[in-house]
C-alpha cells in the first residue's frame, strides 16, 4: 500500500495539525473541467464600482484619479488605532482583551475588469511595491500585519474591482501564534529554518513543484488541506517583505503571474481563493526561526462552480481532503502557462 491508495493523516508542520486524506475515494476518473468557460465581459471603468478611481465610497469619501495603485483606510474598519490597552477579563473562563489595528484596503489597478494574473509585469511589480511600502509603514506600529487578498463571489468577495486588504494589529492572531511557536521550535531543535529545510526536501523529491524560478517556488504542501493549496516560498532566508532586492521584486511578479494563469486555467475561469502574507511578527526580536512565505486557499474542488464545504467532520474533527496533494500539484503542473482568455480571444 502506499499514501496514494490509503486513508492516512499527514501533520503540518507550520500549525501542528492533522488533515485526514482519503485516496480511495477517487478511484473514480477525474471529473473537473466539465463546463466551458464563461468568459465575463466587465467594464474598464465601472460607475457604480466604490474602488475605480474618481467614484464616491460609503461614507462620502471620493477616490483619486489614480493611474497605479491606491490604498485608503477600510471604511467599515474592524480594528481601530485609538482602542485603549485594556482587559475586561473576570476569570479563565470569561476571558477578553482590548485590541488596537487598522484596517486599509488596496487597489491593485484602476482597471476594473482585470485580475492579478491579467496585469503586466510592471503593475504586478506597482502592487509588490505597495505591499511592502504599506508593510513597512505598518510594522512600525503594529505587531501583525496581515496583507490579503480574497477573491471571487464565491469567497465573499464583495466586488470584482482588483483588490486586497490589509489589516494591522497590536495583538498576535491565532494563525500568526501557531506558525511562531513551530517555526521557533524547530529552530530551538534543529538550528535550522523549518520552511528552508522544508523546501530543500520539496526541491529534490520535486513532484509537489507547481512553479519555480532563481529566488521563489509555488508547490501544493504536503499537509495541503483545501483541494488547490498552495505555498509561495523564497528560495533565500527572509523574514519579511522588506529583505527582498530589486531582483527578488521582478521574479516575485514573474512567479506570481505564472501561477495565477495556471490557477486561472484549470478550470477556465477567475479562480477564487484567499491569500496571504505571513511576514514576520514585529515584535523586536530577530526572528532567525521565521521564513516570510504566503498561503493561497482557493475552496474550488472539481470545476467552476464546485466547491469544496470545511464542514462536518473538518468542523467538529480534522480538514479532510480525497484527492492527494500530490494529484492536485499535478493537475497545476499540467496548466498552460498562457492564460485562457488570451487563447480565446
Ligand atoms: P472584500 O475584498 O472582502 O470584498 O472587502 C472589501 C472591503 O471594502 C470591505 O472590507 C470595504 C469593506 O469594508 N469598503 C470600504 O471601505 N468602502 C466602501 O465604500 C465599500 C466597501
Ligand atoms: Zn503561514
Amino acid at each position: 500500500m502506499t499514501l496514494n491508495d490509503t486513508p492516512h493523516r499527514r501533520f503540518n508542520p507550520l500549525t501542528g495539525e492533522w488533515v485526514l486524506v482519503s485516496p480511495h475515494r477517487t478511484k473514480r476518473p477525474w471529473q473537473g473541467k466539465t463546463e466551458d468557460a464563461v468568459i465575463e465581459k466587465r467594464l474598464r471603468y465601472d460607475q457604480n464600482c466604490y474602488l475605480c478611481p474618481g467614484n464616491e465610497r460609503a461614507g462620502g469619501k471620493v477616490n483619486p484619479e489614480y493611474k497605479n495603485t491606491f490604498v485608503f483606510t477600510n471604511d467599515f474598519a474592524a480594528l481601530l488605532p485609538g482602542t485603549a490597552e485594556e482587559s475586561f477579563s473576570e476569570d479563565e473562563l470569561f476571558t477578553s482583551e482590548s485590541v488596537k489595528g487598522t484596517c486599509r484596503v488596496m487597489c491593485f489597478s484602476p482597471k476594473h475588469d482585470l485580475t492579478l494574473p491579467e496585469l503586466e509585469m510592471d503593475e504586478i511589480e506597482d502592487v509588490i511595491d505597495l505591499w511592502i511600502d504599506q508593510y513597512d509603514e505598518l510594522s512600525k506600529d503594529y505587531l501583525w500585519v496581515q496583507i490579503f487578498e480574497n477573491k471571487g463571489e464565491i469567497m465573499g468577495c464583495s466586488n470584482p474591482h482588483p483588490h486586497g486588504q490589509i489589516w494591522a494589529s497590536n495583538k498576535l492572531p491565532n494563525e500568526a501564534v501557531k506558525e511562531d511557536n513551530y517555526q521557533k521550535k524547530y529552530y530551538a531543535e534543529k538550528g535550522s529554518v523549518l520552511l528552508i529545510d522544508y523546501l530543500a526536501s520539496e526541491i529534490k523529491k520535486s513532484e509537489r513543484i507547481i512553479v519555480e524560478n532563481d529566488d521563489w517556488v509555488v508547490l501544493v504542501p504536503y499537509w495541503a488541506t483545501w483541494p488547490f493549496e498552495t505555498l509561495l516560498l523564497p528560495k533565500m532566508k527572509k523574514k519579511n517583505l522588506l529583505e527582498l532586492n530589486t531582483k527578488e521584486k521582478r521574479s516575485l511578479a514573474e512567479i506570481l503571474k505564472l501561477h495565477l494563469i495556471k490557477y486561472d486555467n484549470l478550470f477556465s475561469t477567475s479562480f477564487p481563493y484567499t491569500m496571504g502574507w505571513h511576514n514576520s511578527p514585529n515584535d523586536g526580536n530577530e526572528n532567525k526561526h521565521w521564513q516570510l512565505h504566503a498561503h493561497f486557499y482557493p475552496p474550488l474542488l472539481r470545476s467552476a462552480t464546485v466547491k469544496k464545504f470545511m464542514v462536518g467532520y473538518e468542523m467538529l474533527s480534522e480538514a479532510q481532503r480525497d484527492f492527494t496533494p500530490e494529484q492536485a500539484a499535478q493537475k497545476l503542473i499540467e496548466q498552460s502557462e498562457i492564460h485562457y482568455k488570451t487563447k480565446i480571444d
